[in-house]
């Protein structure tokens, strides 16, 4: 039997930066081979927005094992269970936290808890915490009271909380600006990503830092966030009782890593501002019918941030600027299938085509 380069290549995070890492030789790695996700470069973004000089790229993150940022994370968090000998572990979600939790705990057989806000998670989420096997709990309220219960059940250590308060979440999370480092050869000179919980953020920053220690970049990017207007406690600097946006995966009203989130904004001379869900539609519809990149709405706001900058001449000449897709489209297609441009439907004749067909 042969062996095949790609069956010997060690692709997940771990084994790739394994050296950035909190793991040692005793960790068993619990692993899909997350990570190693493509750097699109943008086309129809900087035409429409007029951007000559500067460069766009997509983190399209929807290309994970579970379709989420969240796999880069897991992986770790599941992986530092297992070596504590832990036999469950549970967490608060919108959606994705929940779908890759599931997926891991399924893959090294331990039990898995997912508190969800019961009707506001995107239906493709939903599924997979079900598919893969998780004890789904729908909770009459939201992430943020979700997340206070997951707290509370998991004080006493005998089930691991897997949410990114878990610090293993941020450790491998970080491991997406490596692979952006590693991609460019330097960091880029502004970094823009949606925020929620606001894990990632803080998480992006200690790795462009880590890196840049390392001596693997000259430069450390601005962080550039975006949260949904109506779910926007960053912004206003207070929590928000009752969040709302229809990007269902950041409505959140009190982020865990809220001072994460702050120190990546201040440290890097950046900036966390709020669009509106109408914002964040146009920008969904953009990538998708002008790009080719179809990544859910919670994504989508980081694009609307970079068009709201744009249109009043924030970014630099010749700048590199990097955009996190964080999931992908398919992951919500009530939202998908929600706008007026109906599908059609023809008798299946050549003329009922050909009426369809605008040639
Ligand atoms: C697609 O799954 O919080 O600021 O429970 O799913 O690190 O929270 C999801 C968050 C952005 C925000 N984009 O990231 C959860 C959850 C997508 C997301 C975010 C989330 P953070």
């Amino acid at each position: 039997m042969s062996t095949g380069k790609y069956a010997v290549k060690k692709i997940g995070i771990i084994e790739r930066y394994q050296e950035y890492l909190p793991v040692t030789d005793a960790t068993p790695i619990i692993s899909l081979n997350e990570g190693n996700t493509p750097l699109i470069l943008a086309e129809a973004l900087p035409r429409e927005l007029g951007l000559k000089t500067q460069k766009i790229y997509y983190k399209f993150e929807g290309l994970n094992p579970t379709g989420s940022f969240k796999d880069r994370g897991m992986t770790m968090a599941m992986s530092k269970a297992v070596e504590a000998g832990s036999q469950a572990v549970i967490c608060a979600s919108t959606g994705n936290t929940s779908a890759s939790a599931a997926a891991y705990a399924s893959r090294c057989g331990i039990r898995c808890y997912v508190l969800i806000p019961e009707g506001k998670i995107a239906k493709g989420k939903l599924l997979q915490a079900y598919r893969y096997g998780a004890k789904v709990i729908m909770v009459k309220g939201n992430f943020d009271q979700a997340l206070e219960l997951v707290k509370e059940i998991s004080a006493d250590g005998k089930i691991t909380l897997v949410n990114s308060l878990n610090p293993f979440r941020i450790e491998g999370q970080k491991s997406a600006a490596f692979e952006i480092v590693d991609d460019l050869g330097e960091a880029p000179n502004y970094h823009v990503i949606p925020v929620g919980n606001a894990g990632n953020i803080t998480a992006y920053w200690k790795g462009y830092n880590e890196y840049k220690r390392a001596g693997r970049s000259e430069i450390l990017p601005q962080m550039l966030g975006f949260q949904a207007a109506g779910s926007a406690p960053l912004v206003s600097g207070k929590p928000i009782a009752k969040p709302e946006t229809i990007a269902t995966a950041i409505r959140i009203g009190n982020p865990a890593s809220w001072e994460g989130a702050i120190k990546a904004r201040d440290e890097s001379n950046g900036l966390i501002e709020a669009v509106t869900d109408e914002e964040i539609t146009q920008a969904y519809r953009f990538i998708a019918e002008r790009e080719g990149v179809f990544a859910e709405p919670a994504s989508a706001a980081a694009v609307a941030g970079v068009i709201k900058l744009a249109k009043r001449n924030f970014f630099k000449d010749n700048a590199r600027i990097v955009i996190t897709l964080t999931g992908s489209g398919l992951k919500d297609p009530d939202f998908a299938l929600s706008f007026d441009d109906k599908i059609i439907s023809a008798d299946p004749t050549v003329n009922a085509i050909r009426e369809v067909i605008e040639l």
